[in-house]
Order: structure tokens, then C-alpha cells, then sequence
């Protein structure tokens, strides 16, 4: 069975069991305190030598690290990645994009506030990180739109990178109030049948 090692309140290890869900497929869960540093022991670095999660453990063994890599692992011929040439590539856009332009500020911010100690030295990160976030959230807002999901007509891994850190926003201090037809997206997502919240492990 394939087995997700994952940390509940983490949006890339979200992003993993969105997708498991969306396919169906059966895992076992290994949940890793990334606060206490669970994922820098030695027998975690043997598996992901980058000590983060979410990682994949394949029934032979192997391991996949980077949360879109795994998404793209696990779509692949399936509904949720499209086949065409240019849209495979336009789905890798929006997850390039989501790992560039969005979690670094996004993401990190919701970590320094809801998982960092009041006094932590790195709330001093989170003005900075106010603009390239709202950046981020408006650069979703123009295509969005005009689109029902981020390629194609249809749901895919792109939605599910950036549905993960984006509905969870406002706990990193991102008020999405101005940005509609983000909202009316989160929605949609969370409307379809097989959606998991990201506190259901
Ligand atoms: N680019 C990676 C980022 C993974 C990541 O930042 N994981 C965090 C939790 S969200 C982690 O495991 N941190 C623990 C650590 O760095 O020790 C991905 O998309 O999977």
C-alpha cells in the first residue's frame, strides 16, 4: 500500500491527500511532527534526504518527495491531468508558479503564525511577505476570471496545488474579501464529492 509520511496541518501534505482522495487509492498515513524535528532524523533522511514533508513510499520502496511531484506521480493517466501536450505543460506552469510565486509567502506566513511561538523572531518576515502574496492572489483573481479551474475546463493537479495553501490563506493574514472569483474557485473545489478538509487525516 503506498504510504504518505505527512504533518495534518501542512498544505503540501494536503496536497497529496486531496489528491489520494480524488483517485480513491487506499494509503496508510505516517504522521511526522515537523515542529519537533521528526523529519531530520536520520531514518526519515534515508527516505527524503531534503528532510521535509509530504514523501511517498511506493510498494517497492522508492520514495517520492516534492508535493507536486507526487501530485504529477499519482495523475498521471487519470481525469486529473489532462493529456494534450500544451496543457500538461500549462498545468506545470500553474504548480511552478505555486512554488515560486505563492508558498513562499503565502504558506509561510500561515507557518510563522499558527505553528511559531508568539515571540518567534520570524514574525518580523511577515510584513514583506504581504505584498508578493496579494501579488500572488491577484495573478489567480485575473484568471480565474474568466475560468472555471486553472487548464482546461476541468479539475487537475494545478487546482489542487493551489487549492491546498490558498483556502487556508487568511490564517497566514490574507483577507480574501477582495478577490471573488477566487472565492467562488475555493468553493467550487470544495463542493466536489470526493473532498477532504485538510484536518481529516
Ligand atoms: N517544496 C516542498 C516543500 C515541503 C515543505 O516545506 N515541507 C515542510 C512542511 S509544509 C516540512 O516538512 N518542514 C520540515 C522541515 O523543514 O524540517 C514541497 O512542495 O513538498
Amino acid at each position: 500500500m503506498l504510504r504518505l509520511y505527512d504533518y495534518l496541518p501542512s498544505g503540501n501534505g494536503y496536497k497529496c491527500r486531496l489528491a489520494l482522495a480524488e483517485l480513491g487509492l487506499p494509503y496508510e498515513r505516517i504522521e511526522l511532527d515537523i515542529v519537533a524535528g521528526e523529519t531530520r532524523t536520520d531514518a526519515f533522511l534515508n527516505k527524503n534526504p531534503n528532510g521535509k514533508i509530504p514523501a511517498l513510499e511506493l510498494d517497492d520502496g522508492r520514495v517520492l518527495a516534492e508535493s507536486n511531484a507526487i501530485l504529477w506521480y499519482l495523475a498521471e493517466d487519470t481525469a486529473l491531468l489532462p493529456g494534450e501536450a500544451y496543457d500538461r505543460a500549462d498545468v506545470l506552469r500553474w504548480m511552478f508558479f505555486e512554488q515560486y510565486s505563492h508558498e513562499p509567502f503565502i504558506a509561510t506566513s500561515r507557518f510563522i503564525l499558527e505553528h511559531l511561538p508568539a515571540d518567534s523572531p520570524r514574525r518580523d518576515e511577515l510584513p514583506a511577505k504581504q505584498e508578493p502574496g496579494h501579488a500572488a492572489l491577484s495573478v489567480m483573481e485575473r484568471h480565474l476570471t474568466d475560468h472555471a479551474f486553472f487548464v482546461t475546463d476541468e479539475f487537475s493537479i494545478a487546482d489542487i496545488a493551489l487549492y491546498a495553501y490558498t483556502h487556508v490563506a487568511p490564517d497566514g493574514g490574507f483577507d480574501l474579501k477582495p478577490y471573488s472569483a477566487v472565492r467562488a474557485w475555493l468553493e467550487r473545489v470544495a463542493a466536489r464529492p470526493l473532498h477532504v478538509a485538510i484536518t481529516e487525516g
